[in-house]
């Protein structure tokens, strides 16, 4: 799928959530300067989403916040300000990446991804990387086996401003910040159904594409 195309199939969708700065996401930057302290993003990706009678399970991404699976169809973050994204992956499949260069990080710090296993990890570890780069197993990397990648989740203004490869049944945290504006994330891996596993989750919104929102 193009990025043209990806436009024209979430251009219009603008719905969501409104931003707080005591949400469950931004929370953990303290009252007195949030501003100054990451916000933090937590998405989850489930695997066996009932869609329709037709194809029954299908992958999503969900925004986890204040302990509840919210829709990811707009992502609501701030502008010019550090923004930490913990992606937990709970799906196990793998698909094609829709062109090579997408098994690259891009736009994050550094233009890597720590990438890690789920096992007995606290919350404060899962969205703090500073406390996961130092356990056993943790792997920063800038560039993921394009055969062992389950989805992305990009966000584009024209080109790629930000390009996070996961691994299946994994969790990645990395870091980024965005101006100001409307933005498309979706994923660049055919995880859906029908031909090339273009259609299903990969057609609609909300599941594995919709709308970044950032705002000042
Ligand atoms: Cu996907």
């Amino acid at each position: 799928m193009t990025a043209l195309v990806a436009v024209a199939l979430v251009t219009g969708l603008v719905a969501g959530f409104s931003l707080s700065a005591s949400s469950g996401t931004a929370g953990r930057g303290g009252p007195q300067n949030p501003a100054s302290q990451p916000f933090y993003l937590t998405l989850l990706i489930t695997g066996g989403n009932w869609f329709n009678g037709t194809v029954s399970d299908q992958p999503s991404y969900f925004v986890l916040q204040n302990n509840s699976t919210l829709s990811s169809s707009t992502i609501t973050m701030p502008s010019d300000r550090r923004i930490v994204l913990t992606i937990l992956n709970c799906d196990n499949g793998t698909d094609q990446l829709s062109m090579p260069i997408f098994n690259q990080a891009m736009g994050a710090a550094n233009d890597t991804v720590g990438v890690a296993s789920a096992r007995g990890l606290t919350m404060n570890e899962l969205q703090e990387p500073a406390s996961l780069a130092g356990m056993a197993g943790w792997r920063n990397m800038t560039t993921l086996s394009s055969t062992d990648i389950s989805h992305t989740f990009t966000i584009i203004s024209g080109a790629v401003v930000v390009n996070v490869p996961v691994m299946p049944n994994s969790i990645e945290v990395s870091g980024f910040a965005l101006p100001p504006g409307q933005y498309i994330w979706q994923c660049e891996c055919s995880c859906g159904n029908g031909p090339g596993g273009w259609g299903g989750a990969m057609a609609p919104s909300e599941w594995m594409s919709g709308v970044v929102n950032t705002v000042s």
